[in-house]
């Protein structure tokens, strides 16, 4: 299957098609009440942020550090052509087109979870591939321990970047194994339209059971390496963001309670939710960090 840019009728589910199966969800949920496990259905019995939400409360600081600022000033991103340099420990480096990395890509909709270490949530209805099949693609070689991502970086297209509140571009990294996992995907859509700019357009990473930060956005170069790479807010503040950054409602930040999340879309008087470990993906993601101490590495 070729990339197609208009990313939206052929390759994932239809809007309507997604609403109805919603419908259909809820209902089996109700069967599931009478004793009928079905694991496999769980991600889609939640229910995701409208489109509105997510594409206006966004954390993008190359666009600007308020929320607001990315659905204001991501319309100067030139997203189309893109590629990505894919380079280090792999058997095919060299730069590869959205063309060449779409081919051959199952994509997919994953309803997942998101949750900022701000403390705030969403549900997010990503259109994506499993990162294993873009590394499968390019070879690792058996040196590789890590994957380090980065940004684009474009002073005349993201006016956020003048100012030093981080160093940019923007750069994040994962463990291999982490890379690997079948709930770690690409994504380059949202509710079968492509990619919003302010949401990562035109490919960013996301990874659930994680803060939102280590979820990357227009990613421009994937690096298999040795050593554990640098990542952005780590570089920033490593006392408050470590390289794992896995959601975890016991491991407080230095400065607020990670214990609860704020649900945007919720309205100002509902209820702060109770946030899960590994943000609800505990059953498929803890065997990766079994034996390491989660407070040590947070
Ligand atoms: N390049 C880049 N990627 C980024 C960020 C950023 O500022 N720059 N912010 C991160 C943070 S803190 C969060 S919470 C998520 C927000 O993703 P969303 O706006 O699609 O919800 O993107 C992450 N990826
Ligand atoms: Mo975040």
């Amino acid at each position: 299957m070729g990339y197609k840019p208009d990313l939206t009728r052929d390759d994932v589910t239809p809007k309507a098609l997604f609403l109805n199966r919603r419908q259909i969800m809820a209902s089996a949920a109700g069967l599931m009440a009478g004793g009928l496990a079905a694991p496999a259905l769980a991600q889609n019995e939640l229910e995701p942020n409208t489109l509105e939400e997510i594409t206006n409360y966004n954390n993008y600081y190359e666009f600007g550090t308020g929320k607001e600022d990315p659905a204001k000033n991501a319309h100067m991103l030139t997203v189309d052509p893109w590629s990505i340099e894919v380079g280090g420990l792999v058997d095919r480096p060299g730069t590869y087109s959205m063309a060449d990395i779409m081919d051959g890509m199952t994509v997919e909709e994953r309803i997942y979870r998101f949750r900022c270490v701000e403390a705030w949530s969403m549900v997010i209805p990503w259109n994506g591939f499993e990162l294993n099949q873009l590394l499968e693609k390019v070879g690792v070689q058996s040196g590789a321990k890590y994957v380090a991502f980065e940004t684009a970086y474009r002073p005349d297209e993201m006016p956020g970047v003048r100012f030093p509140v981080v160093e940019w571009p923007y750069v994040e990294g994962l463990r291999l194994d982490e890379a690997m996992h079948p709930l770690t995907i690409m994504a380059t859509g949202i509710y079968g339209e492509p990619m919003p700019k302010q949401n990562g357009a035109p490919i960013r990473l996301v990874v659930p059971w994680k803060y939102g930060f280590k979820s990357i956005k227009s990613i421009v170069r994937i690096s298999l390496v040795e050593d554990e790479p640098p990542t952005t807010w780590n570089k920033a503040n490593a006392r408050e963001y470590g390289f794992y950054s896995n959601v975890n409602p016991n491991v407080d930040h230095p400065r607020w309670s990670q214990a609860t999340e704020r649900v945007i879309g919720a309205g100002i008087f509902a209820a702060r939710k109770e946030t899960l470990m590994f943000n609800g993906y505990e059953d498929q993601v803890a065997s990766l960090y079994a034996g390491m101490d989660l407070s040590e590495n947070y």
